[in-house]
């Protein structure tokens, strides 16, 4: 039987994204909407003296709301027990500001561009207090965030005392920081949410969010509403990398319709959302690594200092999953981790492409690479040398995560055979020789990650219509990861259907009973999962009410996949297509019978690895960084469509190419943000980036009947360290052991000068 799993199918939402008739929140109608406007703080720590709104409320159709108004206490963090409550998030300031950007009070207006004037006339008396955008200064505790708690630490796990026995033993150990700098989102489509109350006493909202039932639970809570009293909508999302979750601003919305009647709604700005959207990363990664001589780790240590920004939430958990990945796929005996994460004054930090696994493959793969580059032993042998063994899962690391399955030498082999690796080390070693200004680096990373961290289930239902099609509605959500065509592929191979006889249906909490949204790509091996089971139910469903209308006994029906059609076994010539079933059942009032709910539970994560290759050429004079390729073995089990995956693993890649030489959100000393719009924050373009050579691997998980793990994040994980690393390699004959990210040009400039040539020069092999 040939099946749709694994076949190249094109997207069948591209039409609508490529021919603009997405839905976008913004592009919906809503007669009479106010406009909201957020006043927001140009100090990134102040004392709110007070607020004067008269000259704003003295322009016509203006009104005013202030954090007294308002009533709403703090947004809180999710209910994880290892951030700190006490350093909560208040929907509007009140007393005191922490970022530059937080939310000083709303402005409601019927015209846009009149509330954003009025905005301005909101007179908002500042006393300035001390700032730092520090982590190691907010640690030290020389700016206090919240005095009446006597520190800013948010989060602690592990020992409060390093061991200091850890490396005994170890003939060589090696230390350095990574700094995985902050970054923001970026998605195409900006914040944006709008809601009215029905005649009916009921609160729609329209989200731009990734997690449309979580949304309305939220809501349900800081409302004091039920569930059932709120309906959200999710129509086309335009990107949201992890950070597009139920927000401050969303809240706020649905507040000032509930108080006005009249229908709200928000769109923010580029600023706004470069300010204002949460921010990510921004990890202290202190690593030491510790081995024999003959390329052997004994052990390693990873000290997490993470920024959460001025509020507790998801970026003090990150180094919780950090921590958890910090072995990679390496069997390291000995591993400790201490993470601390502490509020500073800027933007909060939280959950975007990767969260915390990025960190844990850029920590461990900067360390492997300077204990290769100590031990000059070349860095895949140090690799292979250390890597657990495909016949060691399920596979419990030092660090506390027990692995599904992997092939980690095998993925390193394919990267560099598809690289041509000892063909490069070769161009690489005559470029040295002859002294050329243009250097190569060649940079590994093999990786491990987790996808469905926590881990969580999810829902799907499966109804046969009446023209003997299906629809699927999932609780999982699609904001641009494509699972109108790969979810409906799940389907229509379990049910013998044509592919574009499923309709998926997501992202309304009227349509979709429940369902937990998307992020830490878990949708395929969740969502996935229980669409194949409700699917599959149907199908048994189908069965016997085939043999009811055949009048052959149930055991003795077969669906043939190939044709969509019920039958006898062993007599095709006496059966029923789906067309057939449904249009009898139809008729008899009984097509609800071919209709199946279904709540999927996986037993554990999955764990998706892979091997990265990246070759860049460094000009000595200048500093600049050209990236040449990058070759990519992500291995995500089962693949339900290559040319979705591969796309995945595209946009995964120049996310973390762009990590590794060119995005960074910059402060002042002061807390300032220095990098509030697309002008000075260095997003990349399709010009920045060359082609990448993705590499097929599958190795399916047992975890699910799909086989499939999670690969919406990997290539961000994999090509950070691969091409940080191959940056420090081109560097290396000058000395140069390391170089901070982004390796933008002044920074590999002036790591060039500041470098003491190695003499002679060492090759890394
Ligand atoms: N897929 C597949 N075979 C697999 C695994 C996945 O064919 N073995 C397909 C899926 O069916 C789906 C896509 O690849 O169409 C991604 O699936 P999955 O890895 O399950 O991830 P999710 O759908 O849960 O997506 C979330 C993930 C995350 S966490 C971020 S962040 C992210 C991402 O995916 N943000 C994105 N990809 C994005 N892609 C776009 N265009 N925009 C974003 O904001």
């Amino acid at each position: 039987m040939t099946s749709v799993i694994g076949r190249r199918v094109l997207r069948v939402e591209d039409r609508r994204f490529l021919t603009g008739e997405g839905r976008y929140v913004e592009g919906l109608e809503l007669p009479n909407a106010l406009h909201l406007t957020f006043v927001r703080s140009p100090y990134p720590h102040a004392r709110v003296l007070g607020i004067d709104a008269a000259a704003a409320l003295e322009v016509p159709g203006i009104q005013v709301f202030t954090a007294s108004d308002i009533g709403l206490t703090v947004f809180p963090p999710p209910p994880i027990p290892i951030i700190d409550k006490e350093k909560a998030r208040p929907f509007v300031a009140g007393d005191v500001v922490r970022f530059a950007g937080e939310i000083v009070a709303v402005v409601a207006a019927d015209d846009r561009t009149a509330g954003a004037d009025a905005a301005e006339l909101v007179f908002v008396d500042y006393d300035p207090l001390p700032a730092t955008p520090d982590p190691r200064r907010a640690l030290a505790g020389d700016v206090l965030l919240f005095p009446e708690h006597g520190t800013n630490i948010c989060m602690r796990e592990g020992p409060e005392q390093l061991d200091e026995t850890l490396f005994d033993g170890c003939e060589v150990v090696v230390s350095g920081t990574v700094v995985s700098q902050r970054m923001a989102p970026v998605p195409m489509e900006t914040r944006s949410s709008a809601g009215f109350v029905g005649e009916d006493g009921r609160l729609t909202m329209y989200l731009t969010t990734q997690t449309p039932h979580q949304d309305r639970a939220g809501l349900a809570r800081f409302l004091g509403l039920e569930p059932t009293d709120i309906r959200v909508v999710a129509p086309d999302v335009g990107g949201g990398f992890g950070a597009k979750t139920l927000c401050v601003e969303d809240v706020l919305v649905a507040w000032v319709a509930r108080e006005t009647g009249c229908p709200v709604r928000f769109t923010e700005s580029r600023s706004e959302n470069l300010t204002g959207m949460v921010h990510a990363r921004d990890a202290l990664l202190g690593v030491t690594v510790g081995g024999s001589k003959d390329g052997t780790i004994e052990a390693y240590r990873l000290e997490i200092l993470q920024n959460a920004g001025a509020y507790a939430s998801i970026g003090a958990f990150l180094p919780h999953l950090t921590g958890l990945m910090a072995s990679g796929v390496y069997a390291i005996p000995r591993i400790e981790v201490q993470s601390r994460a502490v509020v500073t004054n800027t933007t909060p930090v939280s959950a975007f492409r990767g969260a915390g696994r990025p960190e844990a493959a850029q920590a461990i793969e900067r360390a492997v690479d300077l204990f290769a580059a100590k031990l000059g032993v070349d860095p895949a042998e140090v690799r292979r040398r250390n890597f657990i063994r495909p016949d060691a899962f399920p596979f419990t690391t030092a660090s506390g995560a027990t692995y599904d399955c992997g092939d980690y030498k095998g993925a390193l082999d394919l990267a560099l055979d598809a690289a041509d690796y000892d063909g490069l080390r070769e161009q690489q070693r005559r470029r040295r020789e002859n002294g050329s200004t243009r250097q190569l680096g060649i940079g590994l990373s093999t990786y491990v990650e987790i996808t469905n961290g926590f881990p969580e289930g999810e829902y799907a239902d499966v109804e046969i219509t009446a023209d003997g099609g299906a629809i699927l509605r999932t609780g999982s959500f699609s904001h641009g990861q494509g699972h109108e065509t790969t979810f409906a592929m799940i389907v229509a191979h379990t049910l013998g259907l044509p592919v574009e006889s499923v309709r998926v249906v997501k992202g309304d909490t009227d349509t979709v009973a429940r369902g937990t949204g998307t992020y830490g790509s878990k949708s395929t091996q969740i969502g996935g999962a229980a669409a194949a089971l409700a699917a599959q139910q149907v199908v048994e469903a189908g069965r016997r009410l085939a043999a009811d209308h055949l009048e052959i006994g149930v055991d003795d029906i077969v669906l043939d996949l190939e044709e969509g059609r019920f039958h006898g076994v062993g007599a095709p010539s006496q059966g029923l297509s789906w067309v057939e079933l449904a249009d009898r059942l139809d008729t008899e009032g009984r097509l609800g019978e071919l209709h199946v709910e279904h709540d999927f539970e996986p037993s554990s994560p999955t764990f998706p690895f892979g091997a990265h290759v990246a070759v860049v050429e460094v000009d000595t004079e200048t500093g600049d960084v050209e990236l040449l390729r990058i070759v990519a073995v992500d291995d995500a089990g089962t693949l339900i469509n290559p040319v979705v995956a591969h796309g995945q693993v595209h946009g995964g890649v120049a996310t973390g190419v762009s990590q590794a030489l060119y995005e960074e959100v910059v402060y002042d000393e002061d807390a300032n943000l220095m990098t509030a719009n697309l002008v000075n924050y260095a997003f990349p373009s399709a010009a920045e980036l060359p082609s990448f050579d993705v590499v097929e691997m599958e190795t399916p998980t047992p975890v699910n009947a799909l086989g499939a793990k999670g690969i919406g994040e990997s290539g961000t994980i994999g090509a950070t360290p691969a091409v940080q690393n191959a940056v420090v390699d081109a560097l290396s004959p000058f000395g140069v052991r390391h170089v901070d990210m982004p390796a933008n040009g002044e920074r590999v400039w002036r790591a060039i000068q500041a470098a003491e040539p190695a003499s002679p020069p060492v090759p890394p092999r």
